[in-house]
């Protein structure tokens, strides 16, 4: 009969490493070793402005897919529309595409040109 070879089970790193050492009375320490990982770079979802995209629409967009309360969300739209360009919020790199392409395919559907882009965000 065949019989099945243990296998180990996998080993977890915890984030800190106690490192040991000694001191002169023969006590261990365990010092903590600081994490080295680092926040993830961040990206600004930047709607654009175009002449056709009905400021309705673009209000409803910033309130459904950016969960701006009615308020900021037409604050925002008027930015754009009047400058050119506005910042919908920042997210983490793979939130910020998603973010894009929503904004994308749904202004398709309705027939809209609504153009936005995802940019590093400098902290
Ligand atoms: N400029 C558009 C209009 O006058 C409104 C608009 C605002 C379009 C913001 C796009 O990202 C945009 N209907």
């Amino acid at each position: 009969m065949a019989t099945k070879t243990p296998t180990k089970a996998p080993v977890h790193k915890p984030h800190t490493a106690p490192s040991p050492k000694h001191d002169d009375g023969g006590t261990t320490v365990l010092e903590r070793v600081p994490q080295k990982t680092q926040p993830p770079h961040m990206y600004q979802v930047v709607m654009l402005n175009d002449d056709y995209t009905p400021m309705e629409f673009v209000v409803y967009v910033l309130q459904d897919l950016f969960k701006k309360d009615r308020e900021t969300a037409t604050q925002i739209m008027l930015k754009i529309h009047l400058e050119g360009k506005g910042i919908c919020g920042v997210f983490t790199k793979d939130v910020a595409a998603s973010k894009v392409e929503q904004v994308h395919l749904v202004a398709r559907e309705q027939g809209h040109p609504l153009q936005c882009v995802a940019e590093p965000f400098a902290t």
